[in-house]
């Protein structure tokens, strides 16, 4: 059994994260200092889970990266030197010399290692394309059975397949699917469990952390593999995300569909690129992208573990594939963690320092500003007050103010009247319920096209008007989330969604 399924089958311990770190010195003979701040893998693992960085071999040289490398991170992925093209560069001629450097990196550090990739479209040496059609089977076969036999015992987990579909789900195009169709997906599998039956074996992937058409073209596909009862362990989401693309789409909900499989899942190469120079509000989105992704893996129990695609910005793939984008990392380039690091460590429950700080919280205050409650508009004054420990996007946020139409004309006219924010960075509709209950028919909606939030910030007051198109009167009284109030107090019936996901109040 690999050392990531030993990982995972610690899963329901719970322990304090400073407990970890204290333990951690012990059994290293370390200095006895009481308040060592917990690592990100050590956070990680007291849900049961890893916390990994990428690295290559031109990085490890570097002894300030090495040394963060080596203390903040449980696993590590090589990005370049377990790939086709160093590998077997000439067909037959076998060369693990990078690969193997970082191994003993692994080794040396007590980290596992995930393999990173055994059959790709990219970074595949010319022969192989240049090959008959006829031969192909036999090539891949061969590379596989020598590389994962070579790793058998260091690698836990291998992504044996890499980017096998388009962006609209179909086949991608290569060598290997040219020769022998969808076949070679579980040939290859095969040969990886043949060699190494202990590895855990992936098929990892990007933009398949959402629901949506890649991942429904993944999930048929490992589908049919378990049916066939081809050896897979697991699906590997790479989430390289950039913050004007929006957050992948019911991400949670997505990786749990594939542990409900019976499949492992992990994030593999996660980063989150901004334009360059980032405000203040993209980098908050970066900070609530992270944390939602980490949020996502330690919601979902078959989720292994998150593995950022280089720790740092100092050697990231993104401005050079991304001209004018980047910034992508928890730390910066002179190998310092920024407020984004914060806002992971947040997610993982470490907070500022292990006090189990909460992310991204943010309640909702109400005043009424109606002294009439029976009149024909509804005037709900709304402030937001980030109770986390990280700064939360703004765009992220919507706040509900449930109230009942009473039977009045369908339409609306929604106002925001004033806010400091400035009411034109204020988003307002009416939305009918899904599940229209007595005072709670309808919500206001409120958004916001930009901003952030600072721990401790408050919004100011948004002061909030709406009237039915037809103008007939309201009957407040029974509104779920009307309140005679006129000073400001915590709002419990007035929710708060961060990303979709409900973070304050009970919704009626
Ligand atoms: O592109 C980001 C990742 C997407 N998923 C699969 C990963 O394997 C991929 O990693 C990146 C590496 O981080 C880059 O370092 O893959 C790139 C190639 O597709 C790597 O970039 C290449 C450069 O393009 C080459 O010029 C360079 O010779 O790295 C090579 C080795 O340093």
């Amino acid at each position: 059994m690999s050392s990531v399924k030993r990982c995972g089958s610690s899963r329901t311990r719970r322990v304090p994260a400073l407990l970890v770190g204290a333990l951690v010195l012990a059994l290293t003979g370390g200095p006895a200092v009481a308040a060592q701040q917990a690592t990100l893998h050590e956070l990680a693992t007291t849900h049961g889970k890893y916390f990994g960085s990428a690295t290559d071999n031109p990085e490890l040289p570097d002894a300030d990266y090495a040394a963060t490398l080596a203390s903040e991170f449980g696993q590590i992925t090589p990005g370049n030197s377990m790939k086709w093209d160093t590998t077997e560069p000439v067909q037959g001629r076998f060369d693990f010399t990078k690969g193997d450097v970082v191994t003993d990196f692994a080794a040396r550090n007590g980290q596992t290692v995930r393999g990173h990739t055994l059959v790709w479209h990219s970074q595949l040496p010319s022969w192989v394309g240049a090959l008959p059609p006829a031969q192909v089977e036999a090539a891949m076969t061969h590379h596989v059975t020598e590389e994962a036999a070579h790793y058998r015992g260091t690698v836990t987990a291998w992504d044996v397949v890499n980017e096998p579909f388009n962006e609209d789900g179909t086949f991608r195009a290569s060598p290997f699917y040219t020769a022998m169709g969808t076949d070679y997906i579980a040939t290859a599998l095969r040969a990886a469990h043949a060699a190494d039956p202990d590895a855990e074996l992936y098929l990892n992937d990007y933009n398949i952390e959402g629901l949506g058409a890649k991942s429904d073209a993944m999930y048929t596909l490992v589908r049919e593999l378990l049916a066939e009862g081809v050896p897979l362990d697991g699906v590997g989401m790479q989430a390289h995300l950039a913050v004007q693309y929006g957050f992948p789409y019911e991400m949670r909900a997505n990786m749990q569909r594939f542990a409900d499989l019976g499949l492992d899942v992990a994030i593999t190469e996660l980063d989150v690129r901004v334009p360059l120079p980032a405000d203040a509000a993209e980098l908050a989105t970066q900070s609530s992208y992270y944390q939602r992704a980490v949020q996502a893996c330690l919601a979902v129990g078959r989720c292994v573990g998150v593995t950022v695609w280089d720790y740092t910005d100092k050697y990231s793939w993104v401005p050079g594939t991304f001209p004018g984008e980047g910034a992508a990392n928890l730390y910066d380039e002179n190998l310092r963690p920024k407020p984004v690091y914060d806002a992971v460590r947040a997610a993982l429950g470490g907070g500022d320092g292990g006090e189990g700080g909460d992310p991204g919280v943010l309640k909702a205050q109400y005043r009424s500003n109606d002294a009439r409650a029976a009149d024909n508009q509804i005037k709900p004054v709304l402030q937001l007050v980030n109770t986390g420990g990280a700064a939360v996007s703004l765009p992220e946020v919507t706040v509900r103010y449930w109230f009942s139409g009473d039977n009045g004309g369908a339409a609306y006219s929604t106002w925001c009247d004033w806010s400091p924010l400035g009411c034109s960075t204020v988003t307002h509709r009416v939305v009918a319920a899904d599940n229209p209950r007595p005072g709670a028919d309808r919500y206001l909606e409120v958004g916001f096209t930009g901003g952030s939030l600072a721990p401790g910030a408050s919004t100011g007051e948004i002061q909030l008007r709406l009237n039915k198109t037809d103008w007939s009167n309201f009957d407040e009284a029974d509104d779920y989330s009307h309140g005679s109030g006129t000073s400001f107090a915590d709002a419990t019936k007035v929710t708060v969604h961060i990303g979709g996901r409900l973070v304050w109040g009970t919704a009626p």
